[in-house]
């Protein structure tokens, strides 16, 4: 039988090996998604089988509708009680340390482990099992457990495809592959429901989530002859809405859902501190690349960026006019 990750197999052996009689804490990134959280759970089960002493670890609490993810048997724990135990780290879905925050990756400056599919991984673990065309970090834990023969129990195999389903925009990105489809085949086989994860992950909305969707989407507003739209969450909605920042995921996709619209955006004041989200359509948009302008970074498709010290009416103008220069670049290469 061929292996699904072959480059990566024999580095998989080497972590597992390397974990074997240690204490583990699996880290995940700040304000974590369904793949971060999936991935932790799955990584920790996985270890667990093997007799390691394996627990989580966040800079920011489980989201409430990931929370079903989390058997209370499985510890998350905090960053002190990580380091008061000496534990050895193996980073998640982080594309470097300090997306775990400043705080992370200040405590472990060498993981032993570094688990993700982000473009921009700088290899920065002892042990870095990165593969960027994978469309989720559950996916390539998915697939080296299957190469590795690992047995995946039903609480892995809940977290393997919640990741899965929730980084592919269940199932329809671009990173999305046979092989996508192939793994979370054999999830459902060990056990994942994927009725209940849909439940779950997108029929579970509280009614603020729904009107800071209301707010966001009364805020769209398009440029670029219709290619790029952009969507503001003032200073304060979080408290109008009673939601938090968790409840903005997801809303930057409604800006890139509208028929023509290339690059949609989402912008973000709170506590003065300006945040930003960009989904392209497709992965010629880079917006990697733009994010990187303005403090940020991720994927071809998916990035996020920051301003510190700036008012909306400097920053706007400027991510506008990056935007704008893309899609221009892009339909100037296609001609
Ligand atoms: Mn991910």
């Amino acid at each position: 039988m061929s292996f699904l990750y072959p480059q990566l197999h024999d580095a998989f052996a080497r972590l597992l090996a390397a974990s074997a009689g240690r204490r583990v804490v699996v880290v995940g990134h700040a304000r974590p998604d369904g793949d971060c959280i999936g991935s932790q759970v799955a990584l920790a089960c996985l270890l667990r089988a093997r007799g390691v002493d394996a627990v989580c670890c966040n800079p920011d609490p489980v989201p409430r509708r990931l929370g079903f993810l989390v058997p209370s048997s499985l510890p998350f724990v905090t960053l002190e009680t990580a380091l008061a135990e000496r534990r050895d780290a193996i980073f998640v879905d982080c594309a470097d340390r300090n997306r775990a925050s400043a705080r992370f990756a200040e405590a472990f400056p060498r993981p032993l482990g570094n688990i993700d599919h982000h473009l921009s991984n700088p290899n920065y673990a002892e042990h870095n099992l990165v593969d960027t065309p994978s469309a989720a970090t559950a996916e390539i834990l998915a697939g080296l457990a299957q190469d590795a023969g690992l047995p995946i129990d039903t609480v892995a195999a809940a977290g393997l495809y919640a990741g899965i389903a929730t980084d592919t925009g269940q199932f329809r990105f671009a990173a999305t592959t046979e092989r996508t489809f192939r793994l979370a085949a054999s999830l459902l086989a060990a056990g994942a429901d994927p009725a209940r994860m849909g439940l779950e992950l997108y029929e579970r909305e509280t009614f603020g989530k729904l009107q800071l969707l209301q707010r966001f989407l009364s805020s769209l507003e398009t440029c670029a002859d219709g290619r790029v739209c952009i969507g503001l969450l003032p200073e304060g909605v979080y408290e109008e809405t009673g939601t938090n920042t968790e409840d903005s995921e997801g809303l930057v996709d409604y800006a890139r859902s509208i028929d023509g619209v290339e690059i949609g955006a989402l912008v973000e004041v709170r506590k003065g501190a300006l945040k930003g989200s960009l989904r392209a359509k497709s992965a010629d948009y880079r917006v990697d690349l733009i994010a990187a302008q303005f403090n940020g970074g991720g994927h071809a498709c998916a990035a996020g960026l920051n301003a510190k010290g700036e008012t909306l009416e400097t920053f706007l103008p400027r991510l506008r006019a990056a935007l704008v220069a893309r899609v221009e670049a892009v339909a100037a290469a296609r001609r």
